[in-house]
């Protein structure tokens, strides 16, 4: 080899201070195509991650030419969402090459949070779905695991919300507009989805019965890898998301016609399957492109699957042993129909032994109970969009009903709750049981979630197949949420028990005994102090309001949803901003109440509490009445990068959904594992929580899943009779109702008060009212005892390292997947 382009080689792997900033040079120059004085901060941070990026390839190569010639048993990840936000400073840190890439930057004249402020946020998806498979990919590289990510390149993110005389208002999330030097494209990974078109019966050689899908319209997935850095950087793993392209670009025809619209009108249909992100969070949509988006990523991925694998099988027997598909909510459910499509109409296997590998190669996890959420196609869609499918589902139901033991017992109620086909109303195609009955494991994602998944939703599959719903609690990466978001407390973390904890998080129980230690409780105030200090600098230059640093930093951030029960705080502050004006010599406990969070475009309920949010801070900020011991403060756009900033600085975590219907919750992991207290519900893994910090290092308040259960069994409650009984509540009630935060428009609350109130307030806010505030005066007054605060904050942060979602991704791998940690070879030639 030509020695210069070897020096070069060896150049672009360096890691050294030197090297790093020698490499940045000249990737500015000679990639960028700028030079150092007319470069921007964004051009900056190109030349940063092609430069990082460098570091990675030959890993990269090596970790997948490792995965192949071990022909190792793949897990293959399919998610219509992967929210994993920046991938700068996550890349540099799970190198172990951030201090060196500060100081190159510092040598040129450059700060590392400029650099890092360019990079766009890619938010590839709605909320805690999609940022757990982002925490499960880190998780699966982390540990060696050889796991795939595949999903669809969205040309925009979830919309930026931007607020507009405090309403909510969706702007385009335009993430590619400058390119994105993580992703290499891979325009010869390329193949076909077809939509429409209709089924032909022939006979196949042998005579017997068999089908083709014809006069179908085509489009063309293709692919796009990004590097996945597992921490130490020895596997780096693959996330490949799929990239809508038409079979044709351009009608000459209709052009010289003079019919240029229509020239390229096919181009753009095809390609809008990967335009833009579903902004509905746990809402069905009803869109026909929606089903499209989830048919064409889930076949461009089982294509890929197959292909992998038969380049070292020549018989499909083998396939469950060699891949794990996990269905990340039931947006890939398509997929089952797909893979028995595949094997039997492509690959000619008989229908048996195609259902037998389909089922032992799929496994499904649910994500919520919420009967909105429940995925149900009308069968008339699938019909046309997909009509091979819907004669295999047709096919799958069938032979099931036929089998089932309710069938022997001629339960029809039994049998027509465990069919794939609603027949109520509209017929549907339940993609819940199908996801279900064609998977070998079923899993919930917290432990009372999956209770009420066996009691509730598969209550008759539960009983059908009892081995197969288990449970997975969720789990988030400390990497990205304790190392890189955290810097002043895992450092002291570090020093105080080393650094096993990035990648063994259950080692962080060692600093038990540290809550104990009034020098150590000093220096975990101090960080907590630092990260407040920089919230209250981001809260003011994001909306104008300045908090006091040594306030309660309450903070409740989540997608705006009824059942998350934002209303809930609302109300609470109110009542606090009451009592704090009638009592104006009491030293009041300052609170800063921090919402963050997006609702869907079309929840109009969700967009009125965000106005609501915007009012009640409006009042109380400019109150001068309450003597700044109480801001309200609601900030924009709320993703992975404004997470990062906030999780770190909260002192006390809202986690007060309804009991039962938060299926687990991941950013209570996050907000305790930062060393926050948590208020919350039993819900969700806030049961596990407080299993793990144990109840008195957690202000747990309201009903149970079960008594709400009961509650609602038996015909709800009366909320007026409730309010009335509580003068706080109902003062709260009637300065929204007037018009005390609307004097603008006086009825703006209308439709919330009557939820409250005649509505049945189904979501119990008024019910759990006063338990939920004796939670918050208990709260309160602890934190007056800052000693005593700190060690129970200390005793969240040290006893939260069962939620790594490296143990969950662990249980995955063990009890579903069957897959192990491959440890790849960088001894190559001219390999680090
Ligand atoms: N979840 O983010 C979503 N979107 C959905 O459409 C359905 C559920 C959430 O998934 C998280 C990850 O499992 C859960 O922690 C959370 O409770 C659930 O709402």
């Amino acid at each position: 080899m030509d020695a210069r382009y070897k020096s070069r080689d060896i150049e672009r792997r360096s890691l050294d201070v030197d090297g790093l900033k020698r490499s940045f040079l000249e990737w500015l120059v000679y990639s960028v195509g700028k030079d150092a004085r007319a470069a921007t901060r964004r051009d900056w941070f190109h030349t940063v991650a092609l430069a990082v990026r460098d570091r990675v390839v030959d890993r990269w190569m090596d970790t997948t030419r490792s995965y192949y010639h071990e022909d190792a048993k793949r897990v293959y990840y399919l998610s219509l969402e992967f929210l994993i936000g920046r991938l700068l400073t996550n890349s540099l840190s799970n190198l172990g090459i951030m201090d060196e890439c500060r100081q190159a930057l510092d040598r040129l004249g450059l700060s590392m949070e400029d650099v890092v402020d360019a990079e766009p946020d890619a938010a590839l998806g709605n909320g805690g779905l999609g940022r757990l498979a982002a925490c499960f990919l880190d998780s699966m590289a982390s540990q060696g695991l050889p796991g795939y990510g595949y999903g669809i390149r969205y040309e925009f993110g979830l919309f930026e919300q931007r607020f507009e005389n405090g309403w909510q208002v969706e702007y385009p999330e335009q993430w590619l507009q400058f390119g994105n030097p993580w992703e290499f494209a891979r325009p010869e990974v390329l193949y076909p989805v077809q939509f429409y078109g209709r089924v032909e019966e022939f006979r196949d050689s042998v005579g017997e019965r068999a089908y083709r899908w014809v006069d179908a319209d085509r489009v063309l997935a293709m692919a796009y890898d990004t590097p996945v850095v597992g921490y130490g950087g020895d596997t780096i793993n693959t996330l490949r998301l799929w990239s809508a392209r038409a079979t044709r670009d351009f009608n000459f025809g209709h052009f010289n016609d003079g019919a240029y619209m229509k020239a390229v009108e096919q181009k753009i249909l095809s390609e809008n399957l990967s335009r833009v992100l579903y902004p509905n969070d746990a809402t069905e949509t009803g869109k026909e492109l929606r089903l499209k988006q989830e048919y064409f990523f889930t076949s461009a991925s089982l294509q890929d699957i197959l292909r992998r694998y038969l380049q070292h099988h020549t018989s499909f027997d083998n396939l469950p042993n060699k891949a794990a598909i996990q269905l990340n909510d039931t947006h890939p459910a398509i997929g089952i129909a797909e893979l028995m499509r595949l094997l039997v109409d492509q690959h000619a296997l008989r229908w048996d032994n195609a259902w037998e590998i389909t089922r032992a190669t799929f496994a499904y996890t649910n994500h919520t109970l919420l009967p909105e959420a429940l995925e149900a196609w009308p069968v008339r869609m699938i019909e046309r969009v997909l009509p091979r499918h819907m004669q295999i589902i047709y096919e799958i139901n069938a032979k099931f009903l036929n089998r089932t033991k309710a069938k022997a017992a001629g339960d029809n109620a039994r049998l027509s709750r465990l069919s794939l086909i609603d027949e109520r109303g509209e017929r549907r195609v339940r993609m819940g049981n199908l996801a279900f009955l064609g998977s070998h494991k079923v899993n919930g994602v917290s432990a009372l979630h999956t209770d009420l998944m066996k009691q509730t939703v598969f209550n008759d599959f539960h009983e059908e197949f009892p081995d197969r719903i288990n449970n997975k609690t969720n789990g988030i990466t400390p990497r990205r949420w304790l190392k890189q978001a955290n810097p002043a407390l895992s450092e002291l973390i570090t020093t105080r028990i080393g650094q096993g904890w990035i990648s063994d998080l259950s080692q962080i129980s060692a600093l038990r005994e540290k809550a104990d230690d009034v020098v150590f409780r000093e220096e975990f105030r101090r960080a907590k102090r630092k990260n407040k200090k920089r919230l209250a600098a981001y809260i003011a230059r994001q909306t104008g309001e300045e908090v006091l640093v040594d306030s309660i930093f309450d903070v409740q951030v989540k997608r705006m949803h009824e059942y998350k029960r934002q209303l809930l705080n609302v109300l609470h502050t109110i009542a606090l901003y009451n009592e704090m004006r009638d009592n104006p010599t009491v030293s009041w406990v300052p609170v800063t109440k921090i919402f963050a969070g997006k609702a869907a475009p079309s929840y109009h309920m969700a967009k009125l509490i965000i106005k609501l949010i915007n009012d009640v801070a409006k009042v109380v900020n400019h109150d001068p009445s309450v003597h700044d011991n109480l801001k309200v403060v609601l900030l924009p756009n709320y993703n992975v990068t404004a997470a990062e900033i906030i999780i770190p600085a909260a002192d006390l975590s809202e986690q007060i959904s309804t009991a039962g219907m938060e299926a687990s919750g991941t950013g209570n992991m996050k907000l305790a594992l930062n060393g926050a207290l948590t208020i919350g519900t039993l819900d969700g893994a806030n049961v596990e929580i407080r299993e793990h910090v144990g109840p008195d290092n957690i202000f747990i308040f309201g009903m149970t899943a079960d008594e709400v259960n009961d509650l609602r069994a038996t015909g709800g409650f009366n909320p007026r009779e409730v309010i009335a009984s509580n003068p706080s509540l109902k003062r709260a009630l009637d300065m929204i109702s007037t018009g005390a935060f609307s004097p603008d428009d006086r009825n703006r609350y209308h439709p919330i008060v009557q939820a409250l109130t005649d509505g049945g307030d189904h979501f119990l806010v008024t019910a759990d009212f006063a338990d939920y505030c004796q939670a918050q005066d208990a709260a309160m007054q602890l934190y007056r005892d800052q000693e005593e605060w700190t060690r129970k904050a200390i005793l969240n942060t040290a006893n939260m390292g069962w939620f790594s979602s490296d143990r969950t991704v662990n249980e995955y791998a063990e009890e579903v997947w069957d897959v192990h940690p491959v440890h790849p070879n960088h001894e190559g030639e001219g390999y680090r």
